[in-house]
């Protein structure tokens, strides 16, 4: 492992408690605890047929993902007043793929798992396994924010300096427009098995696209269920209002442990659309723009 280390591209970032360095692995950025976590999953993961693996980069709707689809998962066992989203963190519901590799205890018949893994670089295990993939994405203006005000919210480093980074690509698993490119392609390739879903859609139409994800994860919203209003309850079960408002949610409360930052910004901040306004000079929405047009333009992706 060390020795891999040693040859990959590195660069230091500022930090809110002081210098990271990234590397870079199979075209993609990140910090050695994550990427050895990576290294270590492909060598050992054992994907099952029956997985469903909820894939995103940082800062893109995984949390929200993750607590749709437990609730849909788990709504014949719990209801909205026994689930333990209202007591656990979304991401501590469900298991998380580079800390699952030891999977001869496991014999759940539970599907969900998540990574931030890129698709080029899942283990091998994952593609012949052929199991289904749910891949979040939001705007890349609003990830830039996200992403760099959670980082920066207790330090006094520029923002200016935080977004020149992340348009290098150097972010967590980025290029994120790369990581996006990855999943996109793949499911073009393998449509039944790769469900790709936007953020901002999931905000505009969250029924249908509660729906489209229930029955793509094989657990469809019955006739009964759905003039019970069950899908509705789960939206409303899992929206930002009311998850961000819960104890076990708010900052202070969050288990540091596993996670680099830890600050109030970090899984609940904002949820809006077009939070970048508020940041983004316009020469940052210009390179921003161009940016995405020279990376994307000629693969047939368009990102709004
Ligand atoms: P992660 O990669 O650290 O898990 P992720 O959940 O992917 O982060 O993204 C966090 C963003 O989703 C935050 O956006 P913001 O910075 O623009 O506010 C967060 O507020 C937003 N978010 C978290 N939960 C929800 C939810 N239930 N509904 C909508 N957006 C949410």
């Amino acid at each position: 492992m060390e020795e891999t280390f040693k040859t990959l591209p590195k660069h230091t970032l500022n930090w809110s408690k002081g210098k990271l360095t990234f590397y870079k692995y199979e075209g993609f950025w990140s910090i050695k605890k994550y990427l050895e976590e990576v290294i270590l999953a492909q060598q050992s993961f054992k994907a099952r047929p029956t997985d469903v693996l909820l894939c995103s980069c940082p800062k893109t709707g995984t949390t929200w993902l993750k607590a749709l689809a437990f609730a849909i998962v788990t709504r014949d066992k719990f209801n909205e007043s026994t689930t333990p989203l209202l007591t656990t963190l979304p991401h501590d519901c469900l298991p998380i793929l580079e800390k699952t590799l030891d999977r001869i205890e496991d014999n759940s018949c539970f599907p969900l798992m998540s990574t931030h893994i890129p698709y080029t670089s899942l283990p091998e295990s994952v593609l012949s396994s052929n199991c289904k993939i749910v891949y979040i994405y939001r705007n890349v203006k609003d990830v830039i924010v996200s992403q760099e005000i959670s980082k920066l919210a207790i330090e006094d480093a520029p923002f200016e300096e935080a977004f020149d980074e992340f348009c290098q690509g150097v972010s967590f698993y980025g290029p994120y427009w790369d990581h996006i490119l990855g999943y996109w392609k793949a499911s073009l390739e393998r449509p039944d098995t790769i469900l790709f879903l936007k953020y901002e859609d999931l905000k505009m139409d969250p029924v249908s696209n509660v729906k489209r994800l229930a029955e793509f994860i094989g657990y469809p919203f019955s006739i009964q269920e759905t003039n019970a209003g069950v899908v509705e309850k789960i939206i409303q079960l899992c929206s930002f209002e009311n998850l961000s408002k819960l104890e076990v949610n708010k900052s202070e409360n969050l288990p540091a442990k596993d996670f680099v930052v830890e600050n109030q910004f970090f899984f609940f901040r904002k949820a809006k659309d077009g939070d970048w306004e508020n940041y983004f000079t316009d020469d940052m929405k210009e390179k921003v723009d161009k940016l995405i047009d020279q990376e994307l333009s000629s693969t047939g992706l368009v990102l709004k």
